[in-house]
């Protein structure tokens, strides 16, 4: 089995494939990038990249430059295959493996013997070996003798792709294993961190019970939060102190889960056995109606809510990155508008939502009864309160992530109130 690397063909230039192309690239390899969308392809081949992360573009232009990264719509022969693309749940939560499944028919034609193909997406169990494996033996190679075939799931936190890939160690799942090895060969080019060896099924199962064990985690978060509120309690308090604990990891209560992983993964596991998989779906809902709760909050502090205007800070899933993919504020902004609320919507750092972004800050909260704080953006955390409350109808401030200074924004003036914070008053 020829296992000499000169060439990889990166299939999906999004969040993962793009930083893991141009890392390949940095590490001396000529990678083709491959995506279905032209301006993402002509943008990569002008030196551009579409995906905010920190170096990425820095490091996608110089790749660019040295002619070691380019990209196409077409799959063209490599010595190594990668697929990144997105698997998202149907609206029955059963996983779409469509776009894995168009990817490896459009690898299948130029497989060649000694080729290796990983598959990065986060896929449900048994994917690799059952789905992949076949249609690229179409080509009349064998998976596992002829060509090489390997499960390496990616554990990047967006916001900070590049560095967590070098550094995070990573799970790799050989479908046999001169496969593992191949792969192994292939990340220590930038894998700073360990590399952990095992079959292609358990590397699937172990990428999505990493993102299922933190949808539950939360989960138990929100539900604490709603009982401390109850019983007057602070929360955040509570989780930081019984965090103390040396085998204690609760995460943090917050609006609900966003993204385009936590909420969607769990539903892998689900759709393998849902009569024995109790917890999860239970998890799933309670994060999923935490946003209900955020507006139940909300609308007690509005006296007449057909006649106020809110303003949502933040529609991005989660602190500091411009993905409103899975957003738990798009549920927060329809349950207002179902209440009759007007509601202006504000993100420093989101370009695409459902509803019209108020681009000025002080535009979105004036004349607004009440700030609902979403996404704790940094600019949110770093905000003069004053700014605001020589605008707003009213000085109330919901705060869903307990990233604000509520003692600061009570000397300006507002009344703060905090999810999962008591007294319970609504
Ligand atoms: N969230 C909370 N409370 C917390 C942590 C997160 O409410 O304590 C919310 C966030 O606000 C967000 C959602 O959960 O809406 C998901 O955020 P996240 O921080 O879990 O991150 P993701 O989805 O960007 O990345 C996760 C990470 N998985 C784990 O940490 C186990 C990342 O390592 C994965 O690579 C990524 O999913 C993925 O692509 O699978």
């Amino acid at each position: 089995m020829s296992t000499v690397v000169n060439t990889v063909c990166v299939v999906g230039l999004g969040h993962v494939g793009l930083p893991t192309a141009a890392l390949l690239a940095k590490s001396g390899l000529r990678v083709f990038g491959v995506d279905l969308n032209e301006q993402v392809v002509q943008g990569l081949n002008g030196g551009r990249t579409h995906i905010h992360e920190p170096g990425l573009p820095e490091l996608v232009a110089e790749t660019v430059r040295q002619g070691k990264l380019s990209a196409s719509t077409k799959v063209a022969p490599a010595d190594v295959f990668i697929i990144t693309v997105p698997t998202p749940v149907n609206p029955d939560n059963s996983p779409d493996h469509g776009a894995v499944a168009a990817a490896a028919r459009a690898i299948m034609p130029h497989l060649r013997a000694g080729n290796l193909v990983v598959l990065e997406s986060t896929v449900g169990p048994r994917t690799t070996a059952g789905l992949v494996a076949p249609i690229l033996q179409g080509s009349g190679l064998r998976a596992g003798e002829d060509f090489l075939l390997t499960y390496c799931p990616e554990r990047v936190l967006p916001g900070n792709a590049l560095a967590e890939m070098a550094a995070n160690d990573r799970v790799v799942g050989g479908l046999t294993p001169s496969s593992a090895e191949a792969a192994c060969q292939l990340y220590k080019r930038f894998v700073k961190g360990r590399l952990h060896v095992t079959d292609a099924t358990t590397a699937e199962v172990v990428k999505l019970s990493e993102n299922t064990y933190r949808d539950v985690n939360i989960a138990l978060a929100n539900e604490l939060a709603l009982l401390c509120q109850r019983l007057g309690l602070d929360a955040w308090e509570v989780v930081k102190l019984a965090n103390y604990h040396p085998r204690v990891h609760l995460l943090q209560p917050g609006p609900g889960v966003g993204g385009h992983c936590i909420p969607v993964d769990p539903w892998f596991l689900v759709a393998v056995a849902p009569e024995l998989m109790r917890l999860v779906p239970t998890a799933r809902q309670v994060n999923h109606d935490q946003p209900r709760e955020v507006v139940r909050q909300a609308l007690a502090l509005l006296p007449d809510p057909r006649a106020s205007k809110v303003a949502v800070l933040g529609v991005a899933y989660k602190a500091d990155v411009e993905d409103a993919r899975e957003t738990p504020a798009l549920d927060v902004v329809r349950g207002l508008e179902d209440a009759g609320v007007k509601v202006a919507v504000h993100d420093p750092l989101v370009q695409d939502f459902a509803r019209p972004l108020t681009r000025s800050l002080v535009d979105a909260v004036s004349g607004a009864s009440i700030a609902v704080l979403v996404t704790d953006h940094r600019e949110y955390r770093e905000l003069d309160p004053a700014q605001l409350a020589a605008v707003m109808r009213s000085r109330k401030v919901l705060d869903t992530r307990h990233c604000l200074d509520a003692e600061r924004w009570r000397a300006a003036g507002f009344e703060v109130v905090q999810l999962g914070v008591g007294p319970e008053r609504y």
